[in-house]
């Protein structure tokens, strides 16, 4: 078994104007591409390895081989990293979280608009590239950063929403602008799959091998 690049669940041009067609079929026809292509390149002689669920792997880095551990955690880490994020985005967001998801921000962060601030401000102050999640652990929801390809499950952590802000994400439209593209991003997040992501994340969680840093 060897690891796919899996299909937008709408057209590259879906999620305009806030991101652009060019951007969403480069970012994911020749970034997330290459990530597949690297991780099962570097899996190829590993069955083992390669038999095994991508976030299982992720949390369990310590048991790949050294030669080969870097590229998995960049590639691997980047194939999903960028399979959640397609997954969280669609053409229109109408209204915000709600049910059991917009209880649980509500009192962990005051209001929709408290999180919505401070997951703003992790993203803005990200220095280099990377990424800014929610995530859940053990019922509690929290905003994380990680560098690079870096992904929470790599510390026993189930992201639920997450925004790339590597310059490939946004550099097209936004140039320098990173600012303006994360007040776009706000206007295109699922949050019907978001509350879905939260409802399974205690599963997800049970299934991971290492890394619990935060239990
Ligand atoms: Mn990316």
């Amino acid at each position: 078994m060897s690891h796919k690049l899996p299909e937008l669940p709408y057209s590259y041009d879906a999620l305009e104007p806030f991101i652009d067609a060019t951007t969403m079929e480069l970012h994911h026809q020749k970034h997330h591409a290459g990530y597949v292509a690297k991780l099962n390149e570097a899996l190829e002689s590993s069955p083992n390895l390669r038999d095994r669920p991508l976030s299982e792997l992720l949390s369990d880095l310590n048991s790949i081989p050294s030669s080969i551990r870097t590229t998995v955690r960049n590639n691997g880490g980047g194939h999903f990293n960028h399979s959640l994020f397609w997954t969280t985005l669609k053409k229109s967001s109408e209204g915000g979280p709600s049910g059991e998801l917009g209880d649980v921000l509500k009192s962990s962060f005051g209001s929709f608009r408290d999180f919505r601030q401070q997951f703003t401000e992790a993203a803005v102050t990200l220095f280099g590239s990377g990424w800014v999640w929610l995530c859940v652990q053990n019922g509690r929801v929290f905003i994380e950063s990680t560098p690079n390809q870096d992904s929470p499950v790599m510390t026993g952590n189930i992201p639920i929403l997450g925004l790339d802000v590597w310059e490939h994400a946004y550099y097209l439209k936004y140039q320098n602008r990173r600012p303006d593209y994360i007040e776009a991003w706000w206007n295109i997040i699922n949050w019907d799959q978001i509350a879905r992501n939260y409802a399974d994340a205690g599963a997800m969680e049970r299934n991971l091998v290492g890394g619990r840093k935060h239990s």
